[in-house]
Formats: C-alpha cells, sequence, structure tokens
C-alpha cells in the first residue's frame, strides 16, 4: 500500500498540558522568548518559499525522494512502485490522503513534495541518553530487528533561505523493544547490562549534502515509558572529521526531536517485536516534547512518509525538512561517550538516570 501521512498540528492549541509538572521550572520569560524564536522563526521559513521554489528546490526534492524510494524497493527486490499504485492504497488511509489533498491518481513528483516543516525551538531537549563521539556512517540498522526505515532530513537556514550543505545530524534512537544503545541506566532496560555501553545501534552522524540532506537507514522506534515515538537530533556545524571516522568540535545548531504519525506507530506496535514490549505507549498527543515542538507554532516534527512495499515489513520512506537558524549555539547534555575503548560513562557513573 502507498500511504500517505499530512498530520496537521493546527489543533494542538487548544490542547491542554499533558505533563504539566514538566514545566514548573521553566518561567513564563522563558515561554514567552521561546514563542518569539518560534514566530521569528516561521516568518523567516515563509520568507524563503519563494526562494525556494524560484530555485526548483521543491522539484528537486519531489524527483530525489521518488528516486530514493525506487532505489529501496529495488533493494528489496520490489517491484516499481508506479506499476499498481491505484490498488495499492490502503482504505484506512483515506482520511490522511483527503486531508492532504492527495487522490488516487496523484503524480509522484506532487507527492514527495508534500513537505513537512520542522521549525527548531530555541532550547530542544537532548534527553539523557546523548552519546558523544558516534560513529560518521549511513547505515545505522546494526542487526536490530523491525521495520526498516530510510528517513531523510533536509537542513534549510532560516535566515538566507538555503540548505545547509555543512550541518552534520547526530541522530538516535530507541530499538525495537524501546532500549538506547550506548548507555547502561536505569530506565533504560536491563541496567545491570554492561555490555550494551558499547554497543552503537541506531545511533549516527551524517553529513549534509549539496542540497542540505542527510539520509539514515535504520528502524522504526520503538517506546518506553512516559515518552511517544520519537528519534533525536543534534545539528552540529564547523565539526572536524578525526581519522577514525568520528567528529569534533564545531557548535550546535540545533537541538530537538522527530516524531511519526499515531496511525503508523500504533501498525508498528503490533507487530513483532514491538509487540512484546509491555510497557505503556505514550501517545503523540500525551507527550511533553511533541508538546513544546508543536504548541504556539506551525511547525511540524512529524515525518511525512510512504510505504516502500505492501507491508511495514518492506520498509518506510519517511522525510522532513528542517529549518535551523545556523547562527544560533547549544550545548547538549550528555552522560556518555564513544571512545576507542567503547561507550564510557562520564564521571566513572552509570550516567544520568532516566
Ligand atoms: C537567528 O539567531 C540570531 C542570533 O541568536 C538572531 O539574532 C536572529 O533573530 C535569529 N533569526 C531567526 C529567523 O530566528
Ligand atoms: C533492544 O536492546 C536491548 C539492549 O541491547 C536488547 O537486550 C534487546 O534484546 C533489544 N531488543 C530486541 C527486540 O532485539
Ligand atoms: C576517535 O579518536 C578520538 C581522538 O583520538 C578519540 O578521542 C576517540 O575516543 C576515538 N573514538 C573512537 C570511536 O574510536
Ligand atoms: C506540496 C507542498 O505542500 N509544497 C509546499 C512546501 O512548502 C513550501 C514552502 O513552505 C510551499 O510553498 C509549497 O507549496
Amino acid at each position: 500500500m502507498l500511504y500517505l501521512s499530512q498530520f496537521a498540528i493546527l489543533g494542538l492549541a487548544t490542547i491542554s498540558l499533558a505533563h504539566p509538572g514538566e514545566h514548573h521550572s521553566r518561567n513564563d520569560i522563558h515561554e514567552l522568548a521561546k514563542r518569539e524564536f518560534k514566530v521569528a522563526a516561521r516568518r523567516g521559513l515563509e520568507a524563503c518559499a519563494g526562494k525556494l521554489e524560484a530555485r526548483g528546490y521543491h522539484t528537486e526534492a519531489a524527483s530525489r525522494r521518488a528516486a530514493k524510494v525506487e532505489t529501496l524497493r529495488h533493494r528489496r527486490g520490489l517491484l516499481p512502485s508506479n506499476s499498481n499504485k491505484r490498488d495499492a492504497v490502503d482504505v484506512d488511509a483515506k482520511s490522511h490522503l483527503s486531508t492532504a489533498g492527495y487522490t488516487f491518481d496523484t503524480p509522484e513528483s506532487t507527492l514527495f513534495a508534500s513537505n513537512g516543516t520542522c521549525i527548531l525551538n530555541p532550547e530542544g531537549e537532548t534527553g539523557p541518553f546523548y552519546v558523544k563521539g558516534e560513529l560518521i556512517r549511513e547505515d545505522l540498522t546494526g542487526g536490530e530487528p523491525g521495520v526498516p526505515i530510510t528517513i531523510e532530513g533536509q537542513f534549510i537556514d532560516v535566515e538566507t533561505c538555503e540548505p545547509i550543505t555543512e550541518i552534520w545530524w547526530d541522530v538516535w534512537n530507541c530499538n525495537s523493544t524501546g532500549v538506547y544503545s550506548g548507555v547502561q541506566s536505569m530506565g533504560n532496560g536491563n541496567s545491570n547490562d554492561a555490555s550494551n555501553l558499547d554497543n552503537t545501534a541506531l545511533r549516527g552522524i551524517g553529513k549534509a549534502d549539496e542540497y542540505g540532506v542527510v539520509t539514515f537507514d535504520s528502524i522504526f522506534p520503538g517506546h518506553y515509558s512516559g515518552r511517544a515515538t520519537h528519534h533525536h537530533i543534534v545539528a552540529h556545524l564547523d565539526a572536524t572529521v578525526l581519522e577514525n571516522g568520528t567528529l569534533t568540535g564545531g557548535t550546535v545548531a540545533h537541538v530537538g526531536q522527530l516524531f511519526w504519525d499515531q496511525d503508523l506507530i500504533t501498525a508498528v506496535e503490533a507487530t513483532a517485536p514491538y509487540n512484546t514490549n509491555s510497557i505503556a505507549v505514550t501517545e503523540n498527543i500525551d507527550d511533553r516534547v511533541f508538546y513544546t515542538e508543536t504548541d504556539g507554532t506551525e511547525s511540524d516534527p512529524v515525518f511525512e512518509y510512504v510505504y516502500v512495499g505492501d507491508e511495514l515489513a518492506d520498509g518506510l520512506f519517511g522525510w522532513i525538512t528542517i529549518a535551523v537558524n545556523s547562527s544560533a549555539t547549544y550545548d547538549p547534555k550528555y552522560s556518555f561517550t564513544l571512545t576507542a575503548n567503547g561507550g564510557v560513562a562520564q564521571g566513572g557513573g552509570t550516567g544520568m538516570k532516566a
């Protein structure tokens, strides 16, 4: 099936705060600054729209994404995607399709031009499980079972409207049963499992190409207590590549998290091995970070996606445009580093508690 996501977040403004406790430490001035940042960033992006269109940005992005999906289909031994498109549309997807204004006959050039945009927060969250010093690579799968995904992030500078070609995306997500590699901590699987410190699966760093695009192969994340399904971003600028294929120095222009459509998450969670995780699911609508990233903004931090084949097992291709203010600098917190001798907890402890 060919399944589209066009997740409208505009209605979220009316939703009450799901996790008020987490917000108490943040004062009104901070909230106001955040709101002003989002308004400025959105204005910046709106001002960019004409320029991006004129440069052929949308046409280029559409054909690149269509080509990528064809490549993925080839790799998995599937037929070209336009062979049977009409029959392939999932009935259950109809509400998404009509919301997005797509029909069965929508050409791929239009389909892949749809662009969710994530406008970055002035102060996103790294969470407790950022591991500094991960490897530069595109395939992060590391033998982890789950729904294969290929994700594409296109980084655009909100001030210049240019793709940011020198940006590095440091990405990580938990595995199908909700455990992060590279850390040993309470709230992350078996906290006695020291071997997990040396595990690098589902983490890595990629550099943008000439279009500001970073692509990774990974698996669809599972879930853990209190959080909706998500991926992390730390975006580095002016960093230096070391001989061992890791990154050092530079500045961090963005810290944030990306999400998936709730319907899709539910479908994935019904499959093995995701369905062996008995921890209660937290939906997007109840997630503190999802709320923070979408409240008072038109930012849409949810991947647009298509099924690569007829089934989840054939994989998904997801894409998102990420608007970054490259003059901004952040200082992401981390509790673990990957070294030549494997993963090491900061300060010799077992790292920050979840
Ligand atoms: C980008 O960041 C700089 C420095 O913090 C700020 O002056 C500028 O207003 C920001 N631009 C946008 C569009 O948010
Ligand atoms: C998820 O990762 C943990 C820690 O490495 C591992 O014990 C668990 O088996 C993994 N889940 C699956 C389904 O492989
Ligand atoms: C890579 O090299 C740096 C500099 O020598 C070192 O600090 C780091 O531990 C190395 N990382 C890995 C994964 O080998
Ligand atoms: C197909 C689609 O929705 N394209 C939009 C992508 O975003 C730009 C800039 O915000 C719009 O101008 C396009 O119409």
